[in-house]
């Protein structure tokens, strides 16, 4: 028995990439089917070499996490890029994102991308805002950055997120040339681009994997309770002194350490506005969650 990553399916077959490196074609053992477990790309499992024929793929390991558009297991990391020029950043989805992500086990990694053109105020934005996370600054024109972030990709399986075009297609044709993304405006792209039927594959890299399919999609918002929601703000742990309430919604309640945060100037109000937007939309789905 060998350890492996689903890469990809193909009919009935599977691409697995061994541990040794190798990629292998597998086809599934039949119980799968009567258990109603579908292999899916990202699946870590375990193949048997056969004397001849096909390896089988015969154990799917447990899943850290399960994305189903495109259908995808074991994401370690989701790199959200923005454009540090057009278009300009949305970063109240950046925000959203990055809950999703945490939701799922995900590690966010906010990426500024066209460092080349850069506007400076959304450069000090970035930095400002997103202080507490680890973020890369990049171009996928010039190369810039393009190192630190082969180093990310290391050893895990990574995808890419963020509004159409900040530079998603670009950035995994410059890591992977023999990938060949339709890049473009908005407005020069064709309705539907040679690869948006495909099945997303998975791309070895440096030991790990990146998901080749741009433009990811999260289902709806889930419900938070305000403690968890509190922990996938890292910059919150910073406060002077504990909120009162141990879920507090940092709004109105009195001795609030993230208010005190926001006073002294150390959070921006940017990403605390943002924040309270979520917060109270969270709040809202919370209360209705059983009508
Ligand atoms: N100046 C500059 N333009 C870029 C960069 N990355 C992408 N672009 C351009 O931005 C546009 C959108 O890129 P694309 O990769 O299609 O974005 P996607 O929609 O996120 O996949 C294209 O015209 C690219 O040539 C960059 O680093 N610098
Ligand atoms: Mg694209
Ligand atoms: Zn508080």
């Amino acid at each position: 028995m060998e350890n492996g990553l689903l890469l990809k399916g193909v009919g009935s077959f599977y691409e697995v990439l061994t541990e040794s490196g190798e990629t292998v074609t597998c086809k599934a053992r039949g119980v799968f089917r009567k258990q109603n477990l579908v292999p899916t790309v990202g699946d870590r499992v375990r193949l048997e070499r056969q004397p001849q024929g096909y390896a089988l793929l015969s154990e799917i390991l447990p899943r850290k996490n399960l994305l189903v558009r495109p259908p995808v297991a074991n994401i370690d990391q989701i790199l959200l890029v923005l454009a540090a020029s057009a278009p300009e950043p949305d970063w109240l989805l950046l925000d959203q994102m990055i809950l999703q992500a945490k939701r799922l086990g995900i590690e966010p990694i906010p990426v500024l991308n066209k460092m080349d053109c850069a506007d400076g105020s959304i450069v000090g934005q970035f930095a400002k805002e997103y202080a507490a996370f680890q973020t890369l600054s990049v171009s996928a024109a010039t190369g810039e950055g393009l190192n630190q972030l082969r180093n990310v990709l290391k050893g895990r399986v990574t995808c890419f997120a963020g509004q159409s075009a900040v530079g998603k297609s670009s950035l995994l044709n410059a890591l992977f040339s023999e990938l060949n993304l339709e890049t473009g405006e908005l407005s020069e792209k064709t309705e539907r681009g040679r690869h948006t039927t495909r099945h997303a594959e998975l791309w070895p890299l440096a030991g790990g994997a990146v998901l080749d399919t741009p433009g990811f999609s999260f289902y709806e918002s889930p419900i938070w309770e305000q403690q968890e929601l509190n922990a996938c703000y890292p910059e919150f742990s910073k406060t002077p002194f504990p909120c009162r309430y141990p879920d507090c919604m940092h709004d109105t309640e009195p001795e609030c350490g993230v208010k005190a945060l926001l006073d002294d100037g150390s959070l921006s109000s940017g990403r605390y506005e943002r924040y309270l937007t979520l917060a109270r939309e969270n709040q809202q789905r919370r209360k209705h969650r059983y009508d």
